[in-house]
């Protein structure tokens, strides 16, 4: 099954810092190698003279950031000889969840939140042909289900408490320091079920201890207001955000995240909804990229710092952008001026556009 493309994933890219031998069959679909793209205007408006870069993640193979760890969830799952694997989502796991096992002929079980998980989200879980459950109930609750179900059952949970997830995912913080040629200062990114955040700063403490990079980014991570469990330092019993992907009231990795704020100096933080759609808004129409409302509270995150003076002079930033904006249509369509009907003639359309 030799490939003859130059790039076939992550796990072939890192192999020598992920838990993979020849034996692991890998379940790809070429997930990875997502481009940081620089932000000009972005830059501008932190000022003092910023390099704000942008880790596209959207544009991984189902858009989002979880295929580096489902690669590896998966992969994993094969080798160990699974034929289902569950998971509990706000709506991106399942779609990757759903996608890899499609490709490893796995059965693929998930529990989503109902009425709770964006339109596009759901599409793909539904297409690649998962067994899809929504049940009464939040995300939180179906986390505890699936983790009950799993340890009774013979069948392998793939949230981020599956360590192989977290291994998949840390290869994200390897792109940007080869990128870079060296960590980025700080490193701006959402936090949900906090899973990103443990996996990123296992990156950035393993390129350091082999002597990749010399330093270590501040890790600074931000939850919606309404779903701010870390921040207030209790469980949230009722998360409620626009940003679905991160209406998270108790998250399986709350300790790891603390220990990458605490062990790089960082923070985390909480931004409001109408920050996170400002943010959206203007992430695409200054620099042009399209992201779901969960990943703009990465930017919301960025500019609440730099206006309150956060950022040292000629800082280097990298925001972590995890979904793709097309995740979530109706939100986009929410958030702007419906386009306006007018009469198919040149008149008309002339003066509409100031002609
Ligand atoms: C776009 O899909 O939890 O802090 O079930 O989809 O690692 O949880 C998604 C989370 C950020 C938060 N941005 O990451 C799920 C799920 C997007 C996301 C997060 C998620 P974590």
């Amino acid at each position: 099954m030799k490939k003859n493309h130059s790039y076939c994933g992550i796990i072939e890219k890192y192999r020598e810092y992920l838990p993979v031998t020849k034996k692991t069959p890998v379940i790809t679909l070429n997930e990875g190698n997502t481009p940081l793209i620089y932000a000009p205007a972005l830059s501008k408006l932190v000022g003092k003279g910023a390099e704000v870069y942008l880790k596209y993640e959207g544009l991984n193979p189902t858009g989002s950031f979880k295929d580096r760890g489902m690669t590896m969830a998966i992969s994993k799952a094969c080798e160990e000889g699974a034929k289902a694997v569950m998971c509990a989502s706000t709506g991106n796991t399942s779609a990757s969840a759903a996608a890899y096992a499609a490709k490893a002929k796995l059965k693929c079980i998930v529990l989503i939140p109902s009425g709770a998980i964006a339109l596009g989200k759901l599409s793909q879980a539904l297409i690649h042909g998962a067994k899809v459950l929504a049940i009464d109930g939040n995300f939180d609750k179906a986390l505890e289900l699936a983790r009950e179900i799993t340890r009774r059952y013979s069948i392998t949970l793939v949230n981020s408490l599956n360590p192989f997830r977290i291994e998949g995912q840390k290869t994200a913080s390897f792109e940007i320091c080869d990128y870079l040629g060296t960590a980025p200062d700080f490193q701006v990114m959402p936090v949900g079920n906090a899973g990103n955040i443990t996996a990123y700063w296992k990156g950035y403490k393993e390129y350091k201890s082999i002597g990749r990079i010399s330093a270590l980014p501040k890790m600074l991570g931000f939850q919606a207001e309404g779903a701010a469990p870390i921040v207030k330092g209790h469980p949230i019993k009722d998360p409620h955000t626009i940003a679905t992907a991160i209406k998270i009231g108790n998250p399986a990795s709350w300790t790891q995240a603390e220990a990458a704020r605490d062990e790089s100096n960082g923070l985390i933080d909480m931004v409001s909804d109408k920050q996170i759609l400002d943010a959206y808004k203007l992430l695409a129409q200054i620099e042009g990229v399209f992201v779901e409302p969960a990943s703009a509270a990465s930017v919301a995150g960025l500019l609440k710092l730099s206006k309150k003076g956060y950022f040292k002079a000629k800082a280097k930033i990298t925001c972590i952008l995890t979904g793709h904006g097309l995740k979530d249509p109706d939100r986009a369509i929410a958030s702007i001026n419906k386009p306006k009907i007018i009469k198919p003639d040149l008149k008309t359309i002339l003066k509409e556009i100031g002609y």
